[in-house]
């Protein structure tokens, strides 16, 4: 077929390709959350139902895209990993961004109902924004999801101290702020504990640990299904546990591996 005059304009695509063999991370982050969550009167500092949205977004997601191997959501924010020898989208970064941003938005108002029954959503509707980053090696990956699980560890101590201080010490926001300022992880336990009797380690899990969604796989399988079928078929669970320690991937070699028991090897 012979070419239109308009033709032309095909030439102004750049690539934005990712490296082959590399860890990508797709993070997304909730745009202008705070607002949204005065809105719709989410709990402080943790709401429940929130989070148990974003869980379920983020499972839907991981269910159309068998290619993600793991994800781990706190706050407004979901990170998504894809294996580093995924093909998706011919590892084109707008691609793979786009994708995850709309389904996880699809799935977020889609699902607003089942966990806010009775506070309709209204606009201006919630929106994420994303972003793709590279990572060369396992250390490298381990050690980004481990920054997140730091600040979520971080984030909910303060939060939990700053509204206790507020809730039930009456403080107004300013002087909680003042409180809290300059103190150590331990200053802020004793705080708990000694003015409001809370045990910070008894506060749930969810809250001190985050979200980590991934496949439960059986290690022995047949070898009828490829790969991505039998990841396709896999249990999703949501669970919220250490993944700063070797435990959790010494457990569980097929994440990494993609294959069932398989440890990944590495240079
Ligand atoms: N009350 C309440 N607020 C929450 C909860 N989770 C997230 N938020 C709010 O969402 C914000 C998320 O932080 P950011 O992503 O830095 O802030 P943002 O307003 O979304 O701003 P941008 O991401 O830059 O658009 C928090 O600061 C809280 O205000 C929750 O469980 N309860
Ligand atoms: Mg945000």
């Amino acid at each position: 077929m012979a070419n239109s005059k308009y033709e032309y304009v095909k030439a102004f695509e750049q690539p934005d390709l990712l490296l082959p063999n590399t860890w990508i991370v797709v993070r997304i982050d909730g745009r202008g959350f705070h607002k949204f969550s005065n809105k719709y009167s989410f709990e402080k500092p943790n709401d429940r139902r929130a989070l148990d949205l974003m869980n379920a977004a983020a499972k839907a997601v991981m269910t159309e895209l068998p290619d993600i191997v793991i994800a781990y959501g706190i706050s407004d924010e979901y990170s998504f990993v894809f294996h580093k020898s995924c093909a998706l989208f011919e590892r084109r970064s707008s691609k793979l961004v786009t994708t995850i941003v709309s389904t996880f938005t699809a799935y977020y108002v889609h699902l607003w109902a089942s966990f806010f029954p009775e506070t309709p959503l209204s606009a201006p509707l919630p929106s994420f924004d994303g972003r793709a980053v590279q990572y060369p090696s396992v250390q490298n990956l381990r050690d980004y999801m481990s920054w997140r699980q730091v600040d979520c560890h971080i984030n909910n101590l303060y939060n939990t101290t700053f509204w206790a201080l507020i809730q039930i010490g009456g403080l107004d926001a300013k002087s909680a702020e003042k409180e809290l300022a300059g103190s150590l992880a331990a200053d802020k336990n004793e705080i708990l504990f000694s003015k409001f009797k809370i045990n910070y380690n008894n506060e749930p899990e969810i809250y001190k640990k985050g979200s980590v969604v991934f496949r439960d796989i059986a290690q022995s399988k047949t070898q009828e299904e490829n790969d991505r079928k039998r990841r396709a078929k896999a249990r999703i669970t949501v669970q919220h546990v250490d993944i700063i320690k070797d435990e959790f991937w010494e457990r569980r070699p097929w994440l990494l591996s993609n294959k069932p028991g398989k440890i990944p090897k590495e240079p």
